[in-house]
């Protein structure tokens, strides 16, 4: 592996835009054990550290996916393992031309005394881990905030805001690009206004907390979910999710962001690259400064997952379909 001297090393705002630009997304692998062992088995594939191992070599090494695919998001996990031929997952990434990322977040716990909301837990120990990953490889984090419609309050938002602002500034300390997410579910049957009015409350807390920690907005990459109705609501059009979505943004995020890149939230595949198509068209004509693009899990994987199955005989039809959902996000931020 070439060795990337520290006069050599892209810049945080150079990697934050790499991440999100020239028309390519992030792929987001890193599920956790217990989520991607749920999985597995939903397909009816037992669930062990090897089937695990061998589902993201499948993610991670189709012919072309550099194409699409700017960077993968790991967790602990995977980016341990190596791959069948011996490298280990974040030197074969950089060398098939996908930054690798990692997972940092250690899951959620209910927020004490916020009625129901979640905080996301992993700041203890966050330096020495993250000295770690940058060490072996990486060249992004990623924390998630989880918010439901139901139970986000301004403590929750500014709670999980803290935090977030917390691991992003530590990240940048370490030389790793933040990814930010703060999560508004899109599970239950709400309608688009409250999905509005929570990603306002959550991504103007956010903001305001990233300032009071001193971070540098070129070094990040805010990862939010669409304005949408609920999984369990009435659909509502890309224009009009677009449209909520983009005003939620111009609101909030400040011009010094560098890149959004959405998470799926459980929608269709069709659904989040129509709605990446309409917002990436008002981005560019209403002049705003960001470069939108994807970060998706499920939309990206389900399908390919599906197709595998566990059996090696599936590989090349799996990864042939993954390679097929991600260039349909790419082209959808073009
Ligand atoms: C891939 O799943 C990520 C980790 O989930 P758990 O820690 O809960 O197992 C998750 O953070 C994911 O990166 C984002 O939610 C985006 O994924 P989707 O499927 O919503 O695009």
């Amino acid at each position: 592996m070439t060795t990337i001297l520290p006069t050599e090393r892209p810049t945080l705002a150079e990697t934050a835009r790499q991440l999100t630009g020239g028309g390519r997304g992030i792929l987001a692998a890193d599920e956790s054990i217990r989520t991607m062992s749920a999985r597995l088995a939903a397909e009816g594939i037992e669930a062990s550290e090897t089937t695990r191992r061998d589902y993201r070599e499948l993610l991670l090494t189709p012919k072309g996916l550099a194409e699409s695919v700017s960077g993968i998001i790991l967790c602990d996990e995977t980016f341990g393992q190596r791959l069948a031929d011996g490298r280990p997952f974040p030197a074969a990434s950089r060398e098939l031309g996908v930054l690798p990322g990692i997972k940092v977040d250690t899951g959620t716990s209910p927020l004490p005394g916020g009625d129901g909301a979640l905080i996301t837990e992993g700041l203890d120990g966050l330096g020495g881990r993250l000295a770690s990953y940058a060490e072996r490889g990486a060249a992004f984090a990623k924390w998630r905030a989880v918010f439901d419609v139901r139970t986000i309050t301004t403590y929750s938002a500014r709670a999980n805001g803290h935090a977030l602002a917390r691991y992003a500034a530590l990240c940048q300390r370490h030389g790793l690009v933040p990814v930010v997410e703060p999560e508004v579910l899109a599970d239950g049957g709400h309608d688009l206004e409250s999905s509005a009015y929570a990603t306002r409350l959550a991504l103007g807390w956010v903001f305001e907390e990233l300032d009071q920690a001193g971070v540098d907005l070129a070094g990040i990459v805010l990862k939010p979910n669409f304005v949408t109705p609920g999984l369990r609501a009435a659909p509502a059009a890309a224009a009009e999710v677009a449209a909520a979505t983009f005003e939620v943004l111009c609101d909030t995020v400040p011009a010094g962001v560098p890149g959004i890149a959405f998470l799926s939230g459980g929608h269709p595949t069709a659904d989040v690259c129509a709605y990446l198509t309409d917002l990436s068209r008002a981005v560019t004509s209403r002049g705003r400064p960001w470069q939108v693009t994807f970060s998706f899990g499920r939309a990206l994987v389900s399908g390919p997952l599906r197709t595998w199955a566990g059996e090696p005989s599936n590989t090349a039809a799996a990864q042939e379909r993954l390679v097929a959902n991600c260039a349909k996000a790419a082209r959808a931020t073009r």
